[in-house]
């Protein structure tokens, strides 16, 4: 093998390595606080649980689109119902997710 394909093989290894560090930064990765912005459309609310159902978007290197449960304070509880479009910032506290900041967000069609 002459250095120049030594040269091309090593960079074809790097390469994905790389690209997954640039999209993943670990300071949003590590942190069990980290916040990270999510947008989605509230699929029921659970007044005994204080949290909604929320069908949301993917949310880059951290998880995919899905439909899960947040925990919310009470004024937020009260401020939306099923079928708002929102944004928030969700972050794991405890056992529970917590959906903080949140918005109504414009209606967006699904993908
Ligand atoms: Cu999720």
């Amino acid at each position: 093998m002459n250095f120049r394909a030594l040269l091309a093989t090593s960079l074809l290894l790097i390469a994905p390595v790389a690209a997954f560090s640039a999209e993943t930064k670990p300071a949003e990765k590590s942190a069990a606080s980290a916040r990270h912005p999510l947008r989605g459309v509230i699929t029921s609310v659970m007044a005994d649980q204080s949290a909604f159902m929320v069908k949301h978007e993917e949310i880059p290197g951290v998880m995919r689109a899905m439909t899960m449960m947040f925990k919310v304070d009470e004024a937020t509880f009260k401020a939306f119902k099923a079928g708002d479009a929102i944004t928030g910032l969700m972050s794991r506290q405890g056992r529970n997710w917590v959906l903080e900041n949140v918005k109504p967000a414009a209606a967006k069609p699904a993908k």
